[in-house]
């Protein structure tokens, strides 16, 4: 940090501020037709939730219609999606993941 002095003569303290990296949610949406179980493997897979957790979590999308999983760095966020949605293409459920910059 240094000190500026400007036209009146006072000497104004600055602090270099570092910029952390924006965070993104990634969500889960419902649908009527991806099984329950399917919802919460997946939460135990790809977001680390103990089984209680995913069912939990699984039941709030299912009652809400969307729910954030989990809040991530925009690349780890992205691989997420990308294993979530791949993950639900390869066994046909219609699953949807997106992600939303906090
Ligand atoms: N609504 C689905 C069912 O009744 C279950 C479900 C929950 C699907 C959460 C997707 O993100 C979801 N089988």
């Amino acid at each position: 940090d240094d000190g500026h002095d400007n036209d009146t003569g006072v000497i104004t303290k600055t602090r270099a501020k570092t910029a952390r990296p924006p965070l993104y949610k990634v969500l889960i949406l419902n649908d009527d037709y991806t099984p329950m179980e399917f919802v919460v493997h997946v939460l135990e897979r790809f977001f680390g939730l103990s089984h209680s957790q995913a069912s939990e979590l699984m039941l709030t999308v299912h009652k809400k219609g969307v729910a954030v999983v989990g809040v991530f760095s925009f690349e780890v966020a992205e691989t997420k999606v990308a294993q979530v949605m791949d993950f639900a293409r390869r066994h046909q459920h219609p699953l949807q993941c997106t992600m939303e910059k906090e």
